[in-house]
């Protein structure tokens, strides 16, 4: 049976790939770009996991299929934890990942290593054509490098040094990153949910 993952995001995408069928979800993995006609949701909450509900529903309605979707942002401890929900869009163009880590880079220029601390939420939703809704949230504990390192993942990845790690998020294999990162926690424990819902 199908499964749409309803996100547009292409380093969320291979990631999710990855760590849902590792985990050996047995569901044909549909990406949303397989619907390019159904208009992007408007992310409105206040929260990842408000934000996650919202596009696995909508998916779910447009679709007719169940639908998961991620949200997901780093939250900065120094900046009270912004960029949040924004860290898409923290530089002002949605999904420019160079221009909003550039911009968060400068915002922390005057703060010394021992105040850098940070890190990455993930919200796993699953949604079901007729209204039944699960969240989950993963989290990946880390400071910020002051400049940036790596070619690996997405967005704030060549910036976010794990905890126990002395590499980036950037260096690592994509395989060490799912181990541990926020959205392989969080969809990894949104499995046996689906697993429960959908069979
Ligand atoms: P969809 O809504 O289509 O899923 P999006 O990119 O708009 O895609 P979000 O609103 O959840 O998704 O924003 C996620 C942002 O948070 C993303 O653009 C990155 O800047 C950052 N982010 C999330 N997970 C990350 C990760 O694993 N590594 C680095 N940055 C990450």
């Amino acid at each position: 049976s199908r499964l749409i993952l309803a996100t547009r995001n292409a380093g969320k995408i291979t990631e999710l790939r990855a760590i849902l069928a590792d985990a050996g979800l047995p569901h044909d993995l549909v990406g949303a770009d397989a619907y390019p006609d159904i208009p992007d949701v408007r992310e409105t909450g206040v929260t990842f996991a408000e934000n996650a509900l919202l596009k696995a529903h909508a998916l779910a309605q447009a679709t007719g299929l169940p639908a998961v979707a991620d949200d997901s942002g780093l939250c900065v401890d120094v900046l009270n934890g912004a960029p949040g929900i924004f860290s898409a869009r923290w530089a002002g163009t949605h999904g420019d990942d160079r221009a909003n880590l550039d911009l968060l880079l400068a915002q922390l220029s005057d703060i010394d290593d021992a105040h850098r601390g940070a890190r990455f939420t993930c919200a796993a939703a699953l949604a079901t054509p007729d209204g039944t809704e699960r969240v989950v949230e993963g989290h990946l504990n880390g400071t910020l490098r002051h400049t940036p390192a790596g070619t690996g993942g997405f967005g704030y990845d060549p910036i976010l040094q794990p905890e126990g790690e002395t590499r980036t998020c950037a260096e690592l294999t994509p395989a060490e990153k799912n181990a541990i990162s926020h959205r392989g926690k969080a969809f990894r424990a949104l499995v046996p949910v689906v697993r429960e819902l959908l069979g």
